[in-house]
């Protein structure tokens, strides 16, 4: 006997080469174990759902979904940076901010002061509101520390929060996103602290999934990213990168040499980036939110991932500076109006896409027989309601691992 069978369901599998949404009208789908072991047409099971499993759910034609997947968030950090877009808003830009010592090491003041309690509480409010919406994994960075306490500091909260909800967490280490003020004007000495010191030491207590830089003018530059990537090859981590976002450095080129998972914002990549990207099977990670924050005109080159088959995923970057975010189907809506992303490319950017940019995919991010039974029901009539809609939630329940964790009102 399975454990459990969803009835009276459609589903968008998300299952590539099978149409549209890999979509089953009047579908089904059993579980056990915290896995699937039956997803396809309810007409087809071979007895009565009640001969099948132990508990009969009746999904009274709802649509059923993977769980959705934020590949790409810094959602624990002390403080916030309202000031600084109000500042933005008379005129300051964002990289000027930067320069004149605010913007990122703004929050990296807040976060040293702010203890672990704080930063989990602040970090449980927003991760809860992704949660309401479906998302059953998310990434979480460090990168507001750049020390090493601080950056673990940060990384245990991410670890606790995933103890706290009922949510798959993966940490990535971003020691690389700036430069501490202790070490203004020394950006290569602090590179080596990030590769000698704080990046092992993170890696030690089982902090890190994977290693991340910001590649930018304002961050560091690609001899400097080049240098962590190998201290995590070394380590054996996946490496992604924050590539592109202000200008082209060439870091998805960079990060297309050491086979990395994702490379991360894009708007500045040129064909010969994508092209980069397509060879080492690295994903697109795109992030309409600090695009939109940011009132960036340059679009991500959509065209060119879709010609050259590089995958595109979706994000929050939910982050104080470039994109407050907490709402992973705002990004869906965004991807659809600012980037021009169909709806089913946006919903497969939250699910198999993102599920490929954790290098997770052989266990999540689809509805497929022996993945792990993260879904979400929800009240609409098609998926693309997902994306249409600005501001609504029609979740109905989330189930993660087999197990009902959250049900509408
Ligand atoms: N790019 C971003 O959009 C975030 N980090 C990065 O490297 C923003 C971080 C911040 O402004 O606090
Ligand atoms: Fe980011």
């Amino acid at each position: 006997m399975w454990d459990a069978i969803w009835i009276n369901a459609n589903l968008a599998t998300m299952t590539p080469g099978s149409g549209p949404y890999g979509a089953i009208t009047d579908g089904a789908l059993g579980l056990q174990r915290g896995r699937i072991t039956y997803v396809g047409p309810a007409a087809d099971l071979p007895s009565p759902p009640e001969q099948l499993a132990t508990s009969v759910h009746n999904a009274d034609g709802a649509w059923i979904t993977p769980g959705l997947i934020d590949p790409h968030t810094h959602i624990v950090y002390g403080g916030n940076r309202a000031g600084e877009f109000e500042m933005r808003l008379e005129g300051a830009t964002y990289e000027e901010i930067a320069r004149a010592g605010g913007g990122i090491v703004s929050t990296v003041a807040a976060t040293r002061d702010a203890d672990e309690f704080d930063l989990t509480e602040s970090g449980r409010v927003r991760l809860e509101r992704l949660a309401a919406e479906g998302v059953t994994t998310v990434e979480i960075k460090s990168g507001y520390g750049l020390d090493t306490e601080t950056e673990n500091k940060m990384l245990r909260v991410a670890r606790r929060l995933e103890r706290l909800l009922p949510i798959t967490v993966r940490t990535t280490f971003l020691g690389a996103h700036a430069l501490p003020p202790e070490y203004q004007g020394k950006p290569d000495e602090y590179i080596d602290l990030v590769c000698e010191e704080m990046l092992p030491a993170a890696n030690n207590e089982t902090l890190v999934d994977a290693v991340d830089a910001f590649c930018e003018t304002i961050g560091f530059t690609a001899a400097q990213t080049e240098r962590v990537f190998k201290v995590a090859r070394a380590l054996d981590l996946p490496v992604k990168l924050h590539a592109e976002q202000l200008s082209d450095q060439q870091g998805a080129q960079l990060l297309a040499r050491f086979g990395g998972l994702s490379a991360d914002h894009l708007e500045y990549v040129s064909e010969d980036g994508v092209k980069a990207l397509a060879r080492a099977g690295s994903v697109a990670v795109l992030l309409p939110g600090a695009f939109y924050f940011l009132r960036e005109t340059r679009l991500p080159p959509i065209d060119l991932f879709r010609r050259h088959n590089v995958p595109m995923a979706l994000a929050t970057d939910s982050n104080p500076g470039s994109s407050p975010a907490t709402s992973l189907l705002l990004m869906l809506n965004m991807a659809c109006t600012l980037f021009r992303m169909t709806p089913e490319e946006a919903l497969a950017g939250v699910t198999r896409n993102a599920a490929r940019a954790l290098g997770m995919v052989e266990s999540h991010g689809s509805l497929e027989q022996d993945k792990t039974a993260d879904f979400v029901l929800w009240d609409i009539d098609r998926p693309a309601e997902l994306a249409y809609a600005i501001g609504a939630n029609p979740c109905l329940a989330v189930i993660r691992s087999g197990e009902i964790v959250r049900r509408a009102a």
